[in-house]
């Protein structure tokens, strides 16, 4: 895996934890994985429902627009892809909305994305992590558990929603949380698109 740091980066070994709002706590019963928006049939998904689908391990790195990078960190997860089979996509979905909690509102934090980069090994909904300072062990709380997303590193970590609750299919891009409030729609760190 390449290591190039992106322009107005640093390297950290350590994860730091960002995000705006509480840590919601996880109770089973009452979580649950929506897939909506441009899709024949909306799709509602247990917390068991999701850890039955196939996973996928991959190495990615993070970079975050706060202008620190992670390089290497072991994830495993559910593709996308996988979670996509779960629904039939209306005509000329091109981008999604990946939506999570903010504070006590399911659906307050989101982050769009185009679809067409997000369909590889990269592109994970993740809950076990190593690297390698660490062996194998869940995300932590304030790092998204149960659920949370990491995005390709072509695009900064905002992207990587926490605590996820659902993903809106789309025609059109529409923005998101941090999207709304100046940020970049595309935010590539190696073109440096931090803000719109
Ligand atoms: N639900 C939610 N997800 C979120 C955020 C947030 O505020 N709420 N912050 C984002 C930002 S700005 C970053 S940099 C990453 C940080 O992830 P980490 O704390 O695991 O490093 O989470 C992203 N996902
Ligand atoms: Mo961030």
């Amino acid at each position: 895996m390449k290591r190039q740091l992106p322009p107005g980066q640093f390297e950290t070994e350590k994860w730091p934890i960002l995000h705006t709002g509480d840590v919601p706590e996880f109770n089973e019963i009452t979580w649950n994985f929506r897939l909506f928006g441009e899709v024949k049939q909306e799709r509602s998904l247990s917390y068991k429902e999701i850890m039955e689908l196939p996973k996928t391990i991959s190495t990615v790195n993070m970079h975050c627009v706060t202008t620190w990078s992670k390089f290497d960190t072991t994830f495993e997860g559910i593709a996308l892809r996988e979670l996509m089979k779960l629904v039939e996509m209306n005509e000329g979905v091109k981008y999604i909305k990946i939506f999570g909690y903010y504070n006590r509102e399911r659906f307050g934090y989101s982050a769009n994305l185009p679809l067409e980069p997000l369909l590889g090994d990269d592109s994970l909904f993740v809950y076990r992590w190593k690297d390698k300072n660490h062996d194998w062990h869940d995300i932590d709380l304030k790092h998204g558990y149960p659920l949370r997303f990491i995005p390709p590193e072509e695009f900064y970590l905002w992207k990587g929603t926490k605590w996820v609750s659902g993903i809106k299919f789309m025609k059109a891009d529409e923005a998101g949380f941090w999207e709304e409030r100046g940020y970049s729609m595309t935010a590539n760190p190696y073109k440096e698109e931090r803000y719109r």
